[in-house]
């Protein structure tokens, strides 16, 4: 009989990459360890995905441990793209090498998981009827690894045999002298095919969707790259972690369209003969997020399987065209569309030709029947969540995870979820994973929990877990990271899509590993932000959100800091005015406008500059007159260009964008005098600019909105010109410091107290300021303005005295809303394509200018009253 046991500190479910090192580093910090293992051995996804071709397609330098010198110098990969058995080998060598094997527990699956909180263990139980507590449970299951069953009916009836790529035979198949099918052209239906094709008498595909694959170039470890890591790993290592992908890379900051066609098919061409699966997502920027710039990758890579496969049918129904590159997850192949091209292969297109059944015999589709000897399921997993929802896990009070996670999973980090005290997830939904080198992103998170662990125990803490606060506020931004991608919009696996009755969520964080690495950090930093302890040292949390700001904000912000940009409030106003067009020339363009044509106007005191920007669609159109940011002291008719071509686009206005005089040469009341002359100018001459009489707006961002706001009320008390709507964006309309908003965003946020002091400074004495015509929050009526959209960012110093003019202009009786914009700053609105999380705030000015123009239309308000 085995003696009993002693409960270890920690079970750790799967032998894989993840479960093997963490094992080691928790061995090493003196946690008694248990590993479970349903596999024969170690290897967990390279254990079971033994289909012939199998083999990373991250390079195998990269995809390997960094966590010990002496393993990774004494181990040689043979290949650039390891096959499936060396890289078993490697795994088996680590096993051995650290002497791992005899804390795990082979071919046992867990089945059950309860959190037991009187005894504040984890109580387990194993299909060999083992029953295990524990401290702490982690499952490090792998996100690829319980195959998703063949939705596809009669599977049970075929008499020949069936293989499946994720659980494939240990002694491998012969297919010589077959008729073998095989249903599903992801990544390991184009690793395998080639290569039963050369074996096979006759192989027929069953492609429901084609995919984006290109030659892998695979060989020996090429040169280049193993001088690079040879001459110090280390360093070579530091950079995989802090980079997008997990591996070393030029991040760019070119668009797509802002090269010659030309020189963006060499970049294309290089990356297609790089033989890198990350190549094409390091050309330009924008590929991930701008579907005409995907477009433009897509078609590329059509026009090489156009050139490979001699059928043309073939070869069209080879090429994806129902979703954007990279949104489901290219391969890299060798002579997979070449395969094609043999006489005893053939494509079934069952887009065209469906599946009806499996039958004893073949595949019958719609239109054909077949006759088979084996067919070969590579339909994919259940990805990301499904061997971790696959146990029963019961947290505080019974609750299963199951039932928690059955609208999509919910995660603080993808390491931990609330209500599940001690439960840890390697790799987890939520975090980057599976859009990353697994092996960078699975040390981290080894590292990660360890180093908590190691902490805990320190400070004699023995429960953990996340806050609602603290998750909620992961899951709003694993989601906001997604939505400014073109991800959530394919049926991939990355969205649940291929499981039938699966919530559809983007599971993964597209944020980038570097991002991801920094804000795990930060948690640690702010004393473990977001997680709540417990135990004999006391009970402790810091409550908090960790990633407040949108995911290109913080991108924008760090860049900006990395430029080393000096502070527009240390320069000469000559020197800030350079500055500022200096950092506009980098800016994207914005899109296309049917006309811009330059002009003058009559200010206050003498002429002025506008720039006029017209839609492509037949006028005449309403008109939004706008009033560029800068602090009345920056900028001019051109300076917010991209933004008034989106308001343009967008709002399918004619946008005049309007100069005024400039502080410190021209104070207060400068520059609203000649707002307001504008607008009586424009809407007096709204026929002759092409425009719609009565029809006009004002809109204005920053300083900009400080004139829109004021010009509306001079308009008011003047009794015109008629101004349909005001949009405020983060307008300047108090000269109080000492809001919430200044206090808590005064610095680091580009916007800065001390800038706003400058600008003011330059504008207006101490005692002008309190003027409605500086600050109309002031305003002593605000009734009979125009209806108003303002809006406002976060973590914006100007934020709460924006939010007050919205609240006081409802007070007051006017139609006015207030839009908030979460974890934005005071430049992002008019950032346009640099910014895509203000996508959705653009897209709701353009809504309201449309509806006051439209409004106006049909007001009662006789034309000649807006004329002055
Ligand atoms: O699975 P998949 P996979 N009838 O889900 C089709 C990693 N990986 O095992 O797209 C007909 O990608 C399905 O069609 P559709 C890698 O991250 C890495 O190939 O749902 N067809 C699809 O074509 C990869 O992304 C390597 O319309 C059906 C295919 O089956 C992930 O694992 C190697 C069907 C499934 O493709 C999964 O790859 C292998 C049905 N009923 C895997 N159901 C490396 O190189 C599904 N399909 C490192």
């Amino acid at each position: 009989m085995d003696q009993p046991r002693p409960d270890p500190d920690v079970v750790v479910v799967g032998a894989g990459f993840a479960g093997l090192y963490m094992l080691h580093r928790l061995r090493r910090l003196g946690f008694s360890t248990v590993v479970i293992e349903s596999g024969g051995d170690v290897g967990g996804t390279w254990y079971w995905n033994r289909y012939p071709g199998a083999r990373c397609d991250i390079e195998s330098i990269d995809y390997s441990y960094s966590f010990d010198p002496d393993l990774q110098r004494e181990w040689q990969w043979s290949e650039r793209y390891a096959t499936q058995p060396e890289i078993l080998r490697y795994l088996g060598h680590v096993a051995d090498r650290f002497d791992l094997r005899r804390d795990i527990r082979f071919a046992t699956r867990v089945t059950s998981a309860a959190w037991d909180g009187a005894a504040r263990r984890w109580r387990l139980r194993t299909d060999r009827g083992d029953e295990i507590a524990c401290r702490f449970y982690i499952m490090a299951t792998g996100c690829l690894s319980v195959p998703k069953t063949p939705d596809v009916p009669g599977v049970e009836r075929f008499a020949g045999a069936s293989y499946y790529t994720g659980r494939w035979p240990h002694e491998g198949v012969d297919f010589t002298g077959k008729r073998v099918a095989v249903i599903g052209t992801g990544s390991s239906g184009i690793q395998c095919i080639p290569i039963i094709a050369q074996q096979a008498a006759a192989l027929v595909v069953f492609q429901r969707t084609p995919n984006f694959s290109r030659p892998a170039f695979n060989g020996p470890v090429p040169a280049a790259k193993k001088a690079r890591f040879d001459a110090d790993p280390a360093a070579y290592r530091e950079a995989a972690r802090w980079s997008r992908a997990g591996v070393p890379m030029e991040n760019t900051l070119v668009r797509t369209f802002q090269v010659s066609e030309a020189e963006r098919l060499a970049a294309y061409e290089a990356a297609y003969a790089s033989g890198d699966l990350l190549a094409f997502n390091a050309t330009f920027v924008d590929i991930g997020s701008n579907p005409e710039a995907n477009e433009t990758v897509c078609e590329f890579l059509r026009n090489k399987i156009r050139a490979i496969v001699r059928d043309p049918e073939t070869a069209e129904a080879l090429c994806p065209k129902d979703h954007y590159y990279g949104t489901k997850r290219p391969c890299i192949d060798t002579g997979y569309f070449e395969t094609f091209n043999l006489p005893h292969v053939r494509l079934v297109d069952l887009r065209k030709d469906p599946i009806r059944t499996i039958t004893e015999k073949g595949i019958d589709t719609a239109s054909q029947s077949f006759e088979f000897d084996a067919i070969v399921y590579a339909t994919g997993f259940d990805a990301m969540t499904g061997a971790i929802v696959g146990v029963d896990v019961r947290g505080r009070d019974g609750v299963s995870l199951r039932d928690r996670w059955a609208d999509g999973p919910k995660t603080y980090l993808g390491l931990m979820t609330t209500g599940f005290p001690n439960f840890f997830t390697i790799t987890g939904p939520g975090s980057p994973s599976v859009l990353s080198n697994m092996a960078v992103s699975i040390e981290q998170h080894v590292e990660w929990v360890s180093d908590c662990l190691a902490h805990m125990r320190a400070e004699r803490l023995d429960v953990v877990e996340p806050t609602p606060t603290a998750e909620a506020g992961w899951g709003r931004h694993v989601n906001d990271c997604a939505e400014i991608t073109l991800f959530p919009r394919a049926n991939s696996w990355y969205m649940g899509a291929n499981v039938p009755g699966k919530a559809r969520v983007f599971l993964p964080y597209v944020g980038g590993v570097d991002r991801y690495r920094k804000l795990c950090d930060e948690v640690v930093r702010r004393g473990y932000l977001g997680l709540a302890f417990d135990g004999p040292g006391g009970a402790r949390c810091n409550d908090g959100v960790v990633a407040r700001l949108q995911v290109d904000v913080a991108t924008l912000l760090d860049m900006m800091a990395e430029l080393g940009v000096p502070a527009f409030e240390t320069l000469s106003v000559a020197d800030a005015r350079a500055l500022s067009v200096a950092v506009a020339a980098n800016r994207p363009p914005g899109p296309a406008v049917g006309e811009v044509v330059d002009g003058t106007l009559p200010g206050a005191a003498g002429p002025l500059a506008y720039r006029c920007y017209r839609p492509a669609s037949a006028g005449p159109h309403a008109i939004v007159v706008y009033f560029h940011g800068g602090g009345w002291v920056l900028g001019g008719a051109d300076a917010d260009d991209p933004f008034c071509r989106d308001l343009c686009v967008r709002a399918d206005a004619m946008v005049i964008s309007v100069d005024y005089r400039h502080a410190p040469e021209a104070r207060f009341p400068a520059a609203v005098e000649d707002g307001f002359a504008a607008v009586r100018w424009i809407a007096a001459n709204a026929e002759r600019l092409g425009g719609d009489p009565g029809r006009l707006a004002v809109c204005g961002w920053s300083a900009g909105g400080n004139i829109a706001a004021v010009v509306c009320q001079l308009a008011r008390d003047a009794g015109g010109p008629e101004i349909a709507g005001q949009v405020l964006v983060t307008p300047v309309v108090d000269c109080d410091f000492g809001r919430m908003s200044y206090v808590a965003n005064g610095e680091g946020y580009l916007l800065t107290t001390a800038l706003m002091r400058w600008f003011w400074d330059h504008y207006a004495d101490p005692a002008e300021r309190t003027d409605p015509k500086a600050s109309p929050l002031r305003a002593a009526d605000l009734s009979g303005l125009p209806p108003a959209l303002v809006v406002t960012c976060e973590f914006d110093p100007l934020r709460d005295e924006g939010a007050a003019y919205a609240d006081a202009l409802a007070a007051a009786g006017v139609d006015a809303r207030h839009l908030a914009c979460r974890g934005q700053i005071h430049t992002s609105i008019p950032l346009v394509d640099a910014i895509l999380s203000a996508n959705g705030a653009r897209a709701e000015i353009a809504a309201a200018l449309r509806r006051f123009l439209a409004a106006a239309a049909g007001s009662t308000v006789p034309r000649a009253a807006a004329v002055s």
